[in-house]
Protein backbone atom coordinates (compact mmCIF):
# COMPACT_ATOMS: atom_id res chain seq x y z
CA UNK A 1 0.00 0.00 0.00
CA UNK A 2 1.32 3.26 -0.85
CA UNK A 3 2.33 5.71 1.62
CA UNK A 4 2.83 9.39 1.64
CA UNK A 5 6.35 10.68 0.30
CA UNK A 6 6.31 14.51 0.94
CA UNK A 7 3.96 17.01 0.88
CA UNK A 8 4.44 20.48 -0.20
CA UNK A 9 2.29 23.70 0.02
CA UNK A 10 2.97 27.14 -1.76
CA UNK A 11 1.16 30.52 -2.70
CA UNK A 12 -0.71 30.77 -6.11
CA UNK A 13 -3.30 33.58 -7.27
CA UNK A 14 -6.82 32.36 -7.34
CA UNK A 15 -9.68 33.90 -9.91
CA UNK A 16 -9.77 37.39 -8.25
CA UNK A 17 -6.40 37.97 -8.23
CA UNK A 18 -5.85 36.98 -4.47
CA UNK A 19 -2.97 34.88 -3.07
CA UNK A 20 -4.70 31.29 -2.42
CA UNK A 21 -2.93 27.61 -1.11
CA UNK A 22 -2.19 24.77 -3.48
CA UNK A 23 -0.36 21.73 -2.08
CA UNK A 24 1.02 19.17 -4.13
CA UNK A 25 1.52 15.47 -2.18
CA UNK A 26 3.80 12.83 -3.97
CA UNK A 27 3.21 8.96 -2.81
CA UNK A 28 6.29 7.06 -2.50
CA UNK A 29 5.00 4.84 -5.59
CA UNK A 30 6.32 8.55 -7.27
CA UNK A 31 2.62 9.88 -7.89
CA UNK A 32 1.63 13.51 -7.55
CA UNK A 33 -1.35 14.45 -7.25
CA UNK A 34 -2.18 18.61 -6.37
CA UNK A 35 -4.99 20.94 -5.12
CA UNK A 36 -6.05 24.27 -4.13
CA UNK A 37 -8.51 25.89 -2.40
CA UNK A 38 -11.06 28.50 -3.31
CA UNK A 39 -12.28 31.54 -1.17
CA UNK A 40 -15.46 33.22 -0.43
CA UNK A 41 -16.03 36.87 -0.96
CA UNK A 42 -19.94 36.94 0.57
CA UNK A 43 -18.43 35.31 3.70
CA UNK A 44 -21.34 34.12 6.11
CA UNK A 45 -20.17 34.89 9.98
CA UNK A 46 -20.42 31.26 11.36
CA UNK A 47 -18.05 29.37 8.28
CA UNK A 48 -14.55 28.29 9.68
CA UNK A 49 -11.90 30.79 9.38
CA UNK A 50 -9.87 31.39 6.63
CA UNK A 51 -6.03 32.09 7.70
CA UNK A 52 -4.44 35.52 5.78
CA UNK A 53 -1.12 36.67 6.99
CA UNK A 54 -2.59 40.13 7.65
CA UNK A 55 0.87 41.49 6.51
CA UNK A 56 -0.05 44.71 4.81
CA UNK A 57 3.47 44.54 2.89
CA UNK A 58 1.88 41.70 1.09
CA UNK A 59 -0.76 41.16 -1.08
CA UNK A 60 -3.06 43.73 0.95
CA UNK A 61 -2.49 41.48 3.65
CA UNK A 62 -3.97 38.17 2.35
CA UNK A 63 -0.80 36.37 1.97
CA UNK A 64 -1.16 32.75 3.21
CA UNK A 65 2.14 32.51 3.89
CA UNK A 66 1.53 31.53 7.30
CA UNK A 67 -0.85 28.35 6.14
CA UNK A 68 1.62 27.00 3.59
CA UNK A 69 4.39 27.35 6.61
CA UNK A 70 2.11 25.45 8.50
CA UNK A 71 2.15 22.88 5.99
CA UNK A 72 5.68 22.76 4.96
CA UNK A 73 7.06 22.55 8.87
CA UNK A 74 4.57 21.12 10.81
CA UNK A 75 2.11 19.41 9.17
CA UNK A 76 3.83 17.76 6.23
CA UNK A 77 6.89 16.27 8.34
CA UNK A 78 4.16 14.09 10.57
CA UNK A 79 2.00 12.93 7.51
CA UNK A 80 5.41 11.11 5.72
CA UNK A 81 4.71 6.92 6.03
CA UNK A 82 1.22 7.14 6.43
CA UNK A 83 -1.21 5.84 4.08
CA UNK A 84 -3.57 8.49 2.14
CA UNK A 85 -6.47 6.11 2.62
CA UNK A 86 -6.94 7.45 6.49
CA UNK A 87 -8.77 10.09 5.57
CA UNK A 88 -10.77 10.18 8.94
CA UNK A 89 -7.93 9.92 11.26
CA UNK A 90 -5.64 12.84 9.44
CA UNK A 91 -8.70 14.96 9.57
CA UNK A 92 -9.50 13.87 13.12
CA UNK A 93 -5.85 14.71 14.01
CA UNK A 94 -6.27 18.12 11.98
CA UNK A 95 -8.97 18.40 13.80
CA UNK A 96 -7.52 18.66 16.89
CA UNK A 97 -4.11 20.22 16.18
CA UNK A 98 -5.90 23.13 15.23
CA UNK A 99 -8.08 23.14 18.79
CA UNK A 100 -10.65 25.22 17.99
CA UNK A 101 -14.38 25.32 17.35
CA UNK A 102 -13.84 27.86 14.11
CA UNK A 103 -10.08 26.24 12.84
CA UNK A 104 -8.75 29.59 13.58
CA UNK A 105 -5.41 28.97 14.89
CA UNK A 106 -4.38 26.78 11.61
CA UNK A 107 -6.95 27.52 9.10
CA UNK A 108 -9.80 26.12 7.52
CA UNK A 109 -7.57 26.87 4.13
CA UNK A 110 -4.38 25.09 5.92
CA UNK A 111 -6.53 21.82 7.29
CA UNK A 112 -8.49 21.38 3.92
CA UNK A 113 -5.33 21.68 1.44
CA UNK A 114 -4.29 18.16 3.51
CA UNK A 115 -7.49 17.16 3.11
CA UNK A 116 -8.05 17.06 -0.17
CA UNK A 117 -4.59 15.90 -1.24
CA UNK A 118 -5.78 12.81 0.93
CA UNK A 119 -8.33 12.07 -0.96
CA UNK A 120 -7.20 12.91 -4.61
CA UNK A 121 -3.77 10.60 -3.49
CA UNK A 122 -6.03 7.81 -2.26
CA UNK A 123 -7.84 8.37 -5.60
CA UNK A 124 -4.83 7.64 -7.27
CA UNK A 125 -3.23 4.76 -5.15
CA UNK A 126 -6.60 3.05 -5.41
CA UNK A 127 -6.83 3.41 -9.64
CA UNK A 128 -10.37 5.30 -9.76
CA UNK A 129 -11.45 7.99 -10.93
CA UNK A 130 -11.75 10.72 -8.15
CA UNK A 131 -15.58 10.71 -8.39
CA UNK A 132 -15.84 6.81 -7.28
CA UNK A 133 -13.08 7.36 -4.82
CA UNK A 134 -15.38 9.82 -3.13
CA UNK A 135 -18.13 7.61 -3.14
CA UNK A 136 -16.65 4.68 -1.85
CA UNK A 137 -15.00 7.10 1.21
CA UNK A 138 -18.54 8.23 1.58
CA UNK A 139 -19.76 4.58 1.98
CA UNK A 140 -16.91 3.09 3.92
CA UNK A 141 -17.40 6.45 6.64
CA UNK A 142 -21.28 5.67 6.88
CA UNK A 143 -21.84 2.02 5.90
CA UNK A 144 -24.59 3.47 3.16
CA UNK A 145 -24.31 3.45 -0.97
CA UNK A 146 -25.15 5.79 -3.02
CA UNK A 147 -25.53 4.71 -6.79
CA UNK A 148 -23.71 6.96 -9.14
CA UNK A 149 -26.22 7.08 -11.97
CA UNK A 150 -26.43 11.18 -13.58
CA UNK A 151 -24.17 14.02 -13.22
CA UNK A 152 -26.05 16.57 -11.72
CA UNK A 153 -27.63 19.52 -12.79
CA UNK A 154 -26.19 22.25 -13.14
CA UNK A 155 -27.43 26.35 -11.55
CA UNK A 156 -25.71 28.89 -13.80
CA UNK A 157 -25.54 31.90 -12.33
CA UNK A 158 -25.49 34.63 -15.29
CA UNK A 159 -26.36 37.81 -13.69
CA UNK A 160 -23.99 38.98 -10.54
CA UNK A 161 -24.72 41.34 -8.11
CA UNK A 162 -24.53 41.95 -4.41
CA UNK A 163 -20.67 41.45 -3.05
CA UNK A 164 -19.93 39.94 -6.63
CA UNK A 165 -19.95 42.86 -9.05
CA UNK A 166 -19.82 46.87 -8.44
CA UNK A 167 -23.08 47.63 -10.13
CA UNK A 168 -26.24 48.17 -8.23
CA UNK A 169 -28.20 45.39 -7.39
CA UNK A 170 -28.66 44.17 -4.03
CA UNK A 171 -29.19 40.52 -4.56
CA UNK A 172 -26.29 38.09 -5.41
CA UNK A 173 -26.81 35.77 -8.02
CA UNK A 174 -29.19 35.35 -10.74
CA UNK A 175 -29.55 32.04 -12.05
CA UNK A 176 -31.17 29.70 -14.76
CA UNK A 177 -31.30 25.84 -14.14
CA UNK A 178 -31.75 24.00 -17.04
CA UNK A 179 -34.61 21.26 -16.53
CA UNK A 180 -33.38 18.05 -14.58
CA UNK A 181 -34.74 15.67 -17.29
CA UNK A 182 -31.69 17.17 -19.60
CA UNK A 183 -28.34 15.38 -19.81
CA UNK A 184 -25.47 17.16 -18.73
CA UNK A 185 -24.79 18.09 -21.81
CA UNK A 186 -28.36 19.39 -23.13
CA UNK A 187 -28.35 22.02 -19.71
CA UNK A 188 -24.11 22.77 -20.08
CA UNK A 189 -25.28 24.44 -24.25
CA UNK A 190 -28.99 25.61 -22.87
CA UNK A 191 -26.98 27.61 -19.83
CA UNK A 192 -24.24 28.82 -22.66
CA UNK A 193 -27.06 30.04 -25.31
CA UNK A 194 -29.20 31.72 -22.76
CA UNK A 195 -25.43 33.26 -21.25
CA UNK A 196 -24.87 34.81 -24.96
CA UNK A 197 -28.53 35.33 -25.78
CA UNK A 198 -28.43 37.76 -22.47
CA UNK A 199 -25.57 39.90 -23.74
CA UNK A 200 -27.46 40.58 -26.90
CA UNK A 201 -30.49 41.44 -24.74
CA UNK A 202 -28.13 43.86 -22.96
CA UNK A 203 -26.61 45.03 -25.55
CA UNK A 204 -29.68 45.59 -27.44
CA UNK A 205 -30.44 47.69 -24.47
CA UNK A 206 -27.29 50.24 -24.37
CA UNK A 207 -26.69 48.16 -20.52
CA UNK A 208 -23.00 47.11 -19.16
CA UNK A 209 -21.66 43.75 -20.76
CA UNK A 210 -19.05 43.60 -17.92
CA UNK A 211 -18.71 39.79 -15.91
CA UNK A 212 -18.68 39.85 -11.91
CA UNK A 213 -16.96 37.34 -10.05
CA UNK A 214 -18.50 34.25 -10.88
CA UNK A 215 -18.32 35.09 -14.46
CA UNK A 216 -22.12 36.58 -14.46
CA UNK A 217 -22.84 39.85 -16.53
CA UNK A 218 -23.26 42.93 -13.97
CA UNK A 219 -25.54 45.61 -15.73
CA UNK A 220 -27.44 48.06 -13.76
CA UNK A 221 -31.30 47.93 -13.39
CA UNK A 222 -33.43 50.11 -11.47
CA UNK A 223 -34.55 47.41 -8.93
CA UNK A 224 -33.07 43.52 -8.83
CA UNK A 225 -36.49 42.37 -10.24
CA UNK A 226 -36.00 44.00 -13.38
CA UNK A 227 -33.16 41.60 -13.52
CA UNK A 228 -34.87 38.71 -13.37
CA UNK A 229 -37.45 40.51 -16.19
CA UNK A 230 -34.53 40.48 -18.30
CA UNK A 231 -33.73 37.09 -18.50
CA UNK A 232 -37.15 35.81 -18.58
CA UNK A 233 -37.27 38.05 -22.54
CA UNK A 234 -34.11 36.38 -22.61
CA UNK A 235 -35.46 32.54 -22.34
CA UNK A 236 -38.29 33.72 -24.93
CA UNK A 237 -35.94 35.23 -27.24
CA UNK A 238 -34.61 31.74 -27.49
CA UNK A 239 -37.93 30.16 -27.68
CA UNK A 240 -37.65 28.28 -24.57
CA UNK A 241 -40.24 28.00 -21.84
CA UNK A 242 -39.48 29.30 -18.21
CA UNK A 243 -40.82 26.22 -15.77
CA UNK A 244 -40.24 23.70 -18.27
CA UNK A 245 -37.27 23.50 -20.31
CA UNK A 246 -35.33 25.97 -17.74
CA UNK A 247 -36.05 27.08 -14.32
CA UNK A 248 -34.87 29.97 -12.42
CA UNK A 249 -33.35 30.48 -9.23
CA UNK A 250 -32.11 32.96 -7.05
CA UNK A 251 -28.72 33.38 -4.25
CA UNK A 252 -30.30 36.29 -2.62
CA UNK A 253 -27.50 36.55 0.22
CA UNK A 254 -29.91 38.82 2.30
CA UNK A 255 -27.42 38.91 5.07
CA UNK A 256 -25.24 41.48 3.38
CA UNK A 257 -28.25 44.40 2.69
CA UNK A 258 -29.42 43.36 6.74
CA UNK A 259 -28.79 46.30 8.30
CA UNK A 260 -30.55 47.96 11.86
CA UNK A 261 -33.09 44.97 11.76
CA UNK A 262 -33.90 45.84 8.62
CA UNK A 263 -33.96 44.43 4.47
CA UNK A 264 -32.50 47.34 2.27
CA UNK A 265 -33.12 47.04 -1.38
CA UNK A 266 -33.86 49.37 -3.74
CA UNK A 267 -37.30 47.34 -5.11
CA UNK A 268 -38.64 49.38 -2.17
CA UNK A 269 -38.65 53.14 -1.31
CA UNK A 270 -38.18 52.79 2.55
CA UNK A 271 -35.66 49.91 4.52
CA UNK A 272 -38.44 46.57 5.25
CA UNK A 273 -39.02 45.16 8.64
CA UNK A 274 -38.96 41.69 8.72
CA UNK A 275 -42.45 41.03 8.18
CA UNK A 276 -42.99 43.15 5.43
CA UNK A 277 -39.59 41.93 3.35
CA UNK A 278 -41.20 38.29 4.44
CA UNK A 279 -44.28 39.41 2.50
CA UNK A 280 -42.01 40.63 -0.53
CA UNK A 281 -40.08 37.20 -0.62
CA UNK A 282 -43.18 35.51 -1.05
CA UNK A 283 -44.79 37.59 -3.87
CA UNK A 284 -41.08 37.02 -5.66
CA UNK A 285 -40.96 33.73 -5.32
CA UNK A 286 -44.87 33.19 -6.71
CA UNK A 287 -44.46 35.62 -9.40
CA UNK A 288 -41.46 34.02 -10.75
CA UNK A 289 -41.84 30.67 -9.84
CA UNK A 290 -38.75 30.21 -8.67
CA UNK A 291 -36.93 26.69 -8.21
CA UNK A 292 -34.38 28.00 -5.77
CA UNK A 293 -34.45 30.23 -3.13
CA UNK A 294 -31.19 30.72 -1.14
CA UNK A 295 -30.36 32.67 1.51
CA UNK A 296 -33.31 34.93 1.18
CA UNK A 297 -32.91 35.90 4.73
CA UNK A 298 -30.11 37.12 6.82
CA UNK A 299 -28.12 34.61 8.80
CA UNK A 300 -29.41 34.52 12.04
CA UNK A 301 -33.21 35.74 11.28
CA UNK A 302 -34.22 32.25 12.30
CA UNK A 303 -38.08 33.37 12.78
CA UNK A 304 -38.53 34.59 9.29
CA UNK A 305 -36.76 31.49 7.83
CA UNK A 306 -38.95 29.22 9.30
CA UNK A 307 -42.36 30.94 8.89
CA UNK A 308 -40.95 31.34 5.12
CA UNK A 309 -40.29 27.95 4.98
CA UNK A 310 -44.18 27.21 6.89
CA UNK A 311 -45.03 28.96 3.53
CA UNK A 312 -43.86 28.00 0.63
CA UNK A 313 -44.36 24.86 -1.37
CA UNK A 314 -42.42 21.67 -1.31
CA UNK A 315 -41.46 22.75 -4.80
CA UNK A 316 -38.90 25.01 -4.07
CA UNK A 317 -35.63 24.36 -3.00
CA UNK A 318 -34.93 27.05 0.10
CA UNK A 319 -31.58 27.04 0.68
CA UNK A 320 -29.48 27.61 3.51
CA UNK A 321 -25.69 28.95 2.66
CA UNK A 322 -24.52 31.76 5.16
CA UNK A 323 -27.55 30.28 7.50
CA UNK A 324 -25.58 26.61 8.10
CA UNK A 325 -22.37 27.26 6.92
CA UNK A 326 -21.96 23.36 6.03
CA UNK A 327 -21.93 23.02 9.82
CA UNK A 328 -23.41 20.17 11.58
CA UNK A 329 -24.97 21.43 14.39
CA UNK A 330 -26.51 24.22 12.24
CA UNK A 331 -27.88 21.94 9.87
CA UNK A 332 -29.69 19.94 13.19
CA UNK A 333 -31.17 23.22 14.24
CA UNK A 334 -32.43 23.78 10.46
CA UNK A 335 -34.03 19.87 10.22
CA UNK A 336 -35.26 20.29 13.32
CA UNK A 337 -36.78 23.50 13.41
CA UNK A 338 -38.03 23.30 9.63
CA UNK A 339 -35.99 26.16 8.98
CA UNK A 340 -35.33 25.49 5.02
CA UNK A 341 -34.94 22.60 2.81
CA UNK A 342 -31.74 22.42 1.62
CA UNK A 343 -27.95 23.04 2.46
CA UNK A 344 -24.93 24.92 0.47
CA UNK A 345 -22.08 22.31 0.39
CA UNK A 346 -18.75 24.24 0.60
CA UNK A 347 -15.88 22.10 2.29
CA UNK A 348 -13.96 25.38 2.95
CA UNK A 349 -16.60 26.43 5.30
CA UNK A 350 -15.92 24.24 7.47
CA UNK A 351 -12.26 22.72 6.41
CA UNK A 352 -12.29 18.75 6.47
CA UNK A 353 -13.81 16.50 3.84
CA UNK A 354 -14.50 14.07 6.65
CA UNK A 355 -16.76 16.86 8.29
CA UNK A 356 -17.89 17.46 5.09
CA UNK A 357 -19.10 14.24 4.13
CA UNK A 358 -20.66 14.01 7.77
CA UNK A 359 -22.55 16.91 6.78
CA UNK A 360 -24.02 15.47 3.61
CA UNK A 361 -24.28 11.80 5.71
CA UNK A 362 -26.91 13.58 8.24
CA UNK A 363 -29.01 15.64 5.01
CA UNK A 364 -29.11 12.52 3.25
CA UNK A 365 -30.59 10.61 6.58
CA UNK A 366 -32.81 13.11 7.17
CA UNK A 367 -34.32 13.97 3.58
CA UNK A 368 -32.75 17.10 3.50
CA UNK A 369 -31.28 18.38 -0.24
CA UNK A 370 -27.78 19.56 -0.55
CA UNK A 371 -26.20 21.37 -3.22
CA UNK A 372 -22.17 21.58 -3.98
CA UNK A 373 -21.25 24.50 -4.41
CA UNK A 374 -17.84 26.59 -5.57
CA UNK A 375 -16.52 29.76 -4.54
CA UNK A 376 -16.55 33.81 -5.82
CA UNK A 377 -12.73 33.19 -5.56
CA UNK A 378 -12.00 29.90 -7.51
CA UNK A 379 -8.49 28.06 -8.51
CA UNK A 380 -8.68 25.80 -11.52
CA UNK A 381 -9.12 22.97 -9.82
CA UNK A 382 -12.03 20.60 -10.50
CA UNK A 383 -12.11 18.49 -6.79
CA UNK A 384 -15.63 19.87 -6.62
CA UNK A 385 -16.89 18.65 -9.99
CA UNK A 386 -15.91 15.07 -9.04
CA UNK A 387 -17.12 15.15 -5.07
CA UNK A 388 -20.93 16.36 -6.38
CA UNK A 389 -20.48 13.86 -8.88
CA UNK A 390 -19.48 10.89 -5.94
CA UNK A 391 -22.22 12.18 -3.35
CA UNK A 392 -25.16 12.86 -6.05
CA UNK A 393 -25.56 16.00 -5.27
CA UNK A 394 -29.14 17.56 -6.24
CA UNK A 395 -27.66 20.18 -7.88
CA UNK A 396 -24.36 21.76 -8.69
CA UNK A 397 -23.11 25.71 -8.31
CA UNK A 398 -20.28 26.56 -10.07
CA UNK A 399 -21.31 30.54 -11.59
CA UNK A 400 -21.53 31.45 -14.74
CA UNK A 401 -20.99 28.83 -18.25
CA UNK A 402 -17.64 31.30 -18.77
CA UNK A 403 -14.40 32.31 -17.47
CA UNK A 404 -11.80 29.77 -17.12
CA UNK A 405 -11.89 28.58 -13.52
CA UNK A 406 -15.83 28.28 -13.39
CA UNK A 407 -15.68 26.15 -17.15
CA UNK A 408 -12.62 23.72 -15.55
CA UNK A 409 -15.91 22.16 -13.65
CA UNK A 410 -18.37 22.25 -15.63
CA UNK A 411 -16.07 20.65 -18.41
CA UNK A 412 -14.77 17.89 -15.86
CA UNK A 413 -18.66 17.34 -15.13
CA UNK A 414 -19.39 17.24 -19.28
CA UNK A 415 -16.47 14.52 -19.05
CA UNK A 416 -17.74 12.57 -16.60
CA UNK A 417 -21.00 12.28 -18.38
CA UNK A 418 -19.26 11.40 -21.84
CA UNK A 419 -17.14 9.16 -20.84
CA UNK A 420 -17.72 7.74 -17.43
CA UNK A 421 -21.05 7.28 -17.27
CA UNK A 422 -22.09 6.20 -20.78
C1 LIG B 1 -22.40 32.06 -2.29
C2 LIG B 1 -20.98 31.99 -2.76
C3 LIG B 1 -20.77 31.22 -4.03
P1 LIG B 1 -19.00 33.47 -1.96
O1 LIG B 1 -22.80 33.02 -1.61
O2 LIG B 1 -23.15 31.12 -2.49
O3 LIG B 1 -21.58 31.61 -5.07
O4 LIG B 1 -20.37 33.24 -2.80
O5 LIG B 1 -18.06 32.41 -2.38
O6 LIG B 1 -18.55 34.86 -2.28
O7 LIG B 1 -19.39 33.32 -0.51
MG1 LIG C 1 -24.75 31.91 -1.19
Amino acid sequence: MAKIKNIHAYEIIDSRGYPTIEGMLTLDTGQQVTTSIPAGTSVGKYEAVELRDGDPKRFEGLGVSRSVMYINELIAPKLVGVSPTKQQEVDYWLIKADGTPSKSHLGANTLLTVSQLLVKAAAVEAGLPLFKYINTLYESMFKSHIDIDRVPSPIFNIINGGKHANNNLEFQEFQIIPSSSFSFSKSYEMGIDLFHELKKVLEYRNANISVGEEGGLAPNFSTNLDAIEVIQETIVQKNLKTGMDVFLGMDIAASHFFKDDRYIIKDRAHPLKKDEYLQFILKFIADYSLLIIEDPLQEDDWDSWKKLSASVSDRIYLVGDDLLSTNREKLKKAIKEKACSTILIKPNQIGTITETLEVVDIARKNNFNYIVSHRSGETNDTFIADFAVGIQSDFVKFGAPSRGERVAKYNRLWQIEREELK
